[in-house]
């Protein structure tokens, strides 16, 4: 008896993905959203910095003229068309497979007059990585302008998800005596409005000198696979209201706390050191 079988089929693949995270440890997609989705996005953005500006502890310094800020997912329009990206879908679940959590979200903005950061980490690499030779958590990445080489451009020097870092500061920062490898390695990313990427946070990076009279605000989703234990760096909150709306396969995606009314984010990501003074 003969059996009719479809060969399956996969609108992303996940050798090319696997290949992308765990060979260069970043990886992108032009134009996965309109560039209208990046103005409102951007927008929103804006909104959120100037009132955390104003709060005490609302943005942290990641070196001068430089902040991060976690925000609430429902903070921006867009966060459902972002989550349920069937490209992040697909990058979640070929390299953190079908259990992934989403544990941050938030924004970096390197302001004129930002230096070049040191390489660093985001964070240490975990056991998982270093002695399971497994990456457990993603970076997604989403630019809100057309960023240009003179607006301080993401850095990042691929392959070195993988080095040593015992000799690195707090783990997370090389001496400057290994800098001329990442300079070796650097490439500089200059995403358009619309593109997203995803990346390791363990991919030695870094934000260079803006030199231009423009912020370049970017978004940044941060997802664990389970066990990563990254949600105790951040604090994901929704209200009851936003969580009764959101399609089912996203709530059970979520990693955070579902509140009455959203409380303030007090901001727990410092990366002492990228401080580098006053931001
Ligand atoms: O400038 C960027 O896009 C990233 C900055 C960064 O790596 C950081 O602040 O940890």
């Amino acid at each position: 008896m003969s059996v009719n079988l479809t060969i399956p089929t996969q609108q992303y693949d996940p050798a090319e993905i696997m290949g992308a995270l765990y060979g260069p440890g970043i990886l992108g997609l032009k134009g996965a959203f309109t560039r209208e989705f990046a103005k409102e996005l951007g927008e929103d953005i804006a909104v959120l910095y100037e009132e955390a500006l104003k709060r005490p502890g609302g943005a942290v310094g990641r070196g001068p003229k430089r902040h991060y800020v976690e925000i609430h997912p429902e903070d921006i329009r867009g966060f459902v068309e972002l989550a349920t990206h069937p490209w992040v879908k697909a990058v979640c679940e070929t390299v953190l497979g079908p259990d992934y959590k989403i544990v941050e979200i938030g924004f970096d903005v390197p302001n004129p007059g930002a230096e070049n950061q040191p390489w660093h980490r985001d964070f240490p690499a975990p056991e998982d990585t270093v002695k399971g030779r497994r990456l457990n958590s993603l970076a997604f990445n989403l630019t809100t302008v057309d960023v240009e080489p003179d607006m301080g451009p993401f850095e990042i020097a691929p392959g070195t998800q993988w080095d040593d870092a015992s000799a690195f500061e707090h783990e997370m920062f090389p001496p400057k005596e290994f800098y001329s490898r990442y300079e070796e390695r650097a490439e500089q990313k200059m995403p358009k409005m619309g593109d997203i990427s995803v990346r390791s946070a363990l991919t030695i990076h870094r934000g260079t000198a803006n030199r231009s009279d423009k912020a370049r605000p970017v978004l940044v989703l941060g997802v664990d696979a389970p066990g990563a234990n990254n949600h105790e760096r951040h604090d994901l909150q929704v209200t009851k209201a936003f969580y009764e709306k959101l399609p089912d396969d996203l709530k059970s995606r979520l990693l955070c706390r579902i509140v009455d009314e959203l409380e303030v984010i007090v901001q727990g990501h410092t990366i002492e050191g990228l401080m580098m003074g006053e931001a």
